[in-house]
């Protein structure tokens, strides 16, 4: 299928997304919970799925190619998730929405300017956009469902430090799975129609208790003391920045609100989002399933890359000194790609443009802190890198992600533990499988259970034929 195809059906899908959320958002002045308003958004997308399977169910969504199979699947359209889409030109939109609409759109905190990450779980569930009551109504649900059973609490003390951090957060999101509502109903016969509400109640519970889990990981492992508790008054962005300890400065609070709002999704092709809808079509509660995301999700190629370009980025400052010549970093992408290795940060599997979450994290950089000198080298470093990717001919897209920068603000704010970066991504995660798993359960997504093959078979099926 060609790309013009699929990005026309990219854009159809927007309208229809943006139609939908017009409709949706008509019913939306009266202040109602997420889960009352999605009870009455769900019957009308049964009978819209229905509708759409009986037109277009038959009909060939072009073909596959043996190089698809062999090649990670790439460009293969296989999955349905209506909450983001990711254009290969213009990045992701949210239920139709780019990143600066949604930064526009969204609740903000009193006196503060980014989106509150809440908005965005509501807008991803229901496709329209929440007001402040609703936001501020979420804040205090998740404050009240935060706290993790004591027995987590003592398997995450019980790690080594040595443990990578997003080892220990995939464990202790596994453990959740002891009090998963969904799994108890499944245990007492709950109805297929039924399985959303408590897949609700367990993703509600997820998203709630990662601050908890993340900021005790932190705490244990860098020797920072003492969980402090959740404020109930408080915004899930700050309550995170308060129990990994940086509350007080308030521009890390706004950072926060942002990084965990763009990190929340990326259609549902990406390894953590597949990983979990993958895992929950098992009817594996959403604990399992995102347990699954997270360990995609630590991956040097997906999430990790935060963590490797820092890590990156120190060592050549080791090497070449601060403030190098544009030559001497030119050197080092060189030399990185000459042992073989990847330049951390750049390049993508469907994006062909800077991705707008980087764009978008720059824009917060050059804001808030535009002489910092590793903003500075991140700059130099996506001056330099594309030519150099694009000389060497290989990467498809030779532009950077989400996770060329997000390491460089996190330090700025005296977050250096590059090791826990990807946990703070994992945290960001949650809010678009979440979203996901409940819809999959909504809409009764089956077993996923793709065919594969064997290379002796390809060759068998293809004989003879050009
Ligand atoms: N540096 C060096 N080589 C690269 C490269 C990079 N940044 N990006 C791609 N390539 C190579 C790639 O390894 C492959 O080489 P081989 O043919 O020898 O296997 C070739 O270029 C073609 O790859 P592609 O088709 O352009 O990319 P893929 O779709 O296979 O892979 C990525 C996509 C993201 C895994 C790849 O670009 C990469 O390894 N980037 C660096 C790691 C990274 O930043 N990951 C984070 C991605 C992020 F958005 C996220 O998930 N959070």
């Amino acid at each position: 299928m060609s790309s013009s195809i699929l990005r026309s059906i990219a854009r159809q899908s927007r309208s229809s997304a943006l139609a939908r959320s017009a409709r949706f958002a008509s019913t939306a002045a009266k202040q109602q919970t997420l889960k009352e308003r999605l009870a009455e958004l769900i019957p009308a997308e049964i009978e819209n799925v229905k509708a759409v399977r009986a037109e277009h169910g038959k009909k060939s969504f072009g073909p596959v190619l043996v190089d698809q199979l062999y090649g990670g699947m790439r460009g293969l359209p296989a999955l349905i998730w209506d909450g983001s889409v990711l254009d290969p030109d213009e990045g992701i939109r949210f239920r139709g929405k780019t990143i600066p609409e949604i930064q526009d759109l969204l609740p903000k905190a009193p006196g503060g300017s980014e989106p509150l990450p809440e908005g965005l779980f509501w807008l991803l569930v229901t496709g329209e956009v929440p007001t402040q009551a609703q936001v501020e109504a979420l804040s205090k649900d998740w404050a009240a469902r935060a706290a993790i059973p004591e027995f987590v609490e003592e398997l995450l003390d019980r790690c080594p430090p040595t443990l990578h951090p997003m080892s220990q957060f995939s464990l202790a999101v596994t453990a959740l799975n002891h009090d998963s509502t969904f799994a108890k109903a499944y245990q007492q016969g709950v109805s297929k129609k039924e399985y959303w509400g408590p897949a609700f109640e367990d993703c509600m519970d997820l998203i709630a208790k990662l601050p908890n889990i993340a900021g005790r990981i932190y705490r244990n492992v860098y020797g920072q003391g003492k969980v402090p508790a959740i404020d109930p008054t408080k915004d899930y962005s700050w309550n995170m920045a308060n129990l990994l300890g940086f509350a007080e400065k308030n521009d890390f609070v706004e950072l926060l609100r942002l990084y965990i709002t763009i990190h929340s999704d990326h259609e549902g092709g990406n390894v953590s989002a597949h990983a979990g809808k993958l895992v929950g079509s098992a009817l594996s509660d959403p604990f399992l399933a995102f347990a699954a995301s997270l360990n995609g999700l630590a991956g040097p190629l997906h999430g990790l890359a935060n963590q490797e370009v820092l890590l990156w980025l120190r060592k050549m400052q080791s090497k070449i000194g601060e403030n190098a010549t544009d030559e001497a970093v030119k050197e080092y992408v060189w030399s990185t790609l000459k042992n073989g290795q990847v330049v951390p940060g750049y390049g993508h599997a469907v994006l062909r443009k800077t991705d707008p979450r980087y764009s978008a994290q720059r824009e917060f950089a050059l804001k808030h802190l535009p002489n910092d000198p590793l903003f500075k080298l991140v700059a130099q470093v996506f001056n330099i890198v594309p030519g150099i990717l694009l000389e060497a001919g290989k990467a498809k897209n030779p532009w950077p992600n989400v996770d060329a920068h997000s390491g460089v603000l996190l330090t700025h704010y005296g977050l250096d533990q590059m090791n826990f970066y990807t946990v703070l991504f994992g945290v960001s995660r949650a809010f678009g499988v979440a979203a996901q798993l409940i819809w999959d359960r909504a809409l009764g997504a089956p077993l996923e259970r793709p065919k594969s093959y064997s290379t002796d078979a390809i060759k068998k099926i293809f004989a003879g034929k050009n």
